[in-house]
């Protein structure tokens, strides 16, 4: 069965595992948002690609649900001594990866490749596809200006009011090789519990990503990444209200709702059923918060069970 995974980060990166964790009958797919990427010290940062491939390996670190376990950060302080921003922390090992992609960047390589040598590298056997190889950057703006995500995210802890989130350069990029193709001949394709606005909207906003979701054969899903009234996880309540979509289930769904078939959303919010059913998408519930490897495996079995 071929699955194609539209991923995000932290959240993404549970599910894919548990879609990893499954029988081996997957040919998985995954689409990831490039959205967040960063030029730190000079180098490519691509978070969301190194947290799905860094998950795929079995190598991603638990407690941050990002980078890698085991990490040092030596070079970070050896950094700060230069007096360098350190509001991003590096860790050693992840480093390399980052310092492999610039590489292959600087010598003319697309970041479809670059990402194709790191997860070769980490034994990864799904493919991990970016959402396009030209740079998009979501960017999000406050009472003091602009913020890049990472900024915004990280440095400003997600404590600033955002008004509005603009994706730089979505108009001009294109699907990354392959990324239509798999959609267009996937079995299922699944829409990860991930931020709406920042990880799953960047996506949506490469050209021909919606029309290829709005025209798949596959049975599209969405896991829905709202629990009651907010995020499980990150700012994706406050985005979403800064959109002015409700912050639920409901509101994820009318997001969606062009191309969407159905939402497996969380059951404590059974009462959300009929609203999203309104908004053209079957509800599914089902237990959508990830705490263990059989928590994961449960919610990937549930999201396939749903696309049948
Ligand atoms: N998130 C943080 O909250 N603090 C960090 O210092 C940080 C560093 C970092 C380094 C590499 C990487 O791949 C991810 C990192 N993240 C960090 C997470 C990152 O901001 C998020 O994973 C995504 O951008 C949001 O999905």
């Amino acid at each position: 069965m071929k699955v194609v995974a539209l991923a995000g980060g932290t959240g993404a990166a549970k599910l894919v595992r548990g879609l990893r964790g499954l029988d081996a009958g997957l040919h998985l797919t995954v689409i990831v948002n490039t959205g967040d990427d960063a030029e730190i010290w000079g180098l490519h940062v691509s978070p969301d690609l190194d947290t799905i491939a860094y998950a795929l390996a079995g190598a991603l670190d638990e407690t941050r649900g990002w980078g890698l376990p085991d990490e040092s950060f030596r070079v970070l302080d050896a950094m700060a001594r230069f007096g360098e921003p350190t509001w991003f922390n590096l860790g050693d090992r992840d480093l390399a990866t980052h310092l492999h992609r610039s590489r292959l960047l600087r010598r003319g390589h697309t970041l479809s490749e670059a990402t194709r040598s790191i997860a070769r590298a980490l034994g990864v056997a799904e493919v991990v596809l970016p959402m396009s190889d030209q740079p998009v950057r979501t960017r999000l703006r406050t009472a003091d200006g602009w913020l890049d995500f990472q900024e915004y995210f990280v440095r400003e802890k997600a404590q600033v009011a955002v008004a509005a989130v603009e994706y730089v350069g979505a108009a001009e990029a294109a699907p990354a090789p392959g990324v239509l193709t798999a959609i267009g001949e996937a079995d299922v394709v699944l829409i990860c519990p991930s931020n709406p606005v920042t990880s799953i909207g960047p996506i949506l906003a490469v050209p021909g990503v919606v029309d290829g979701l709005a025209r798949c054969a596959a049975p599209v899903v969405a896991v829905s990444p709202i629990v009651g009234d907010d995020a499980v996880s990150g700012p994706a309540g406050r985005l979403m209200a800064a959109r002015g979509v409700p912050v639920s289930s409901t509101g994820v769904a009318r997001m969606y709702a062009g191309w969407l078939d159905a939402l497996v959303f969380e059951a404590s919010d059974g009462n959300l059923a009929p609203a999203i059913q309104a908004a053209g998408v079957r509800p599914v519930p089902a237990a959508t918060m990830m705490r263990s490897r059989e928590d994961e495996r449960a919610l990937a079995r549930r999201a396939l069970e749903a696309a049948r």
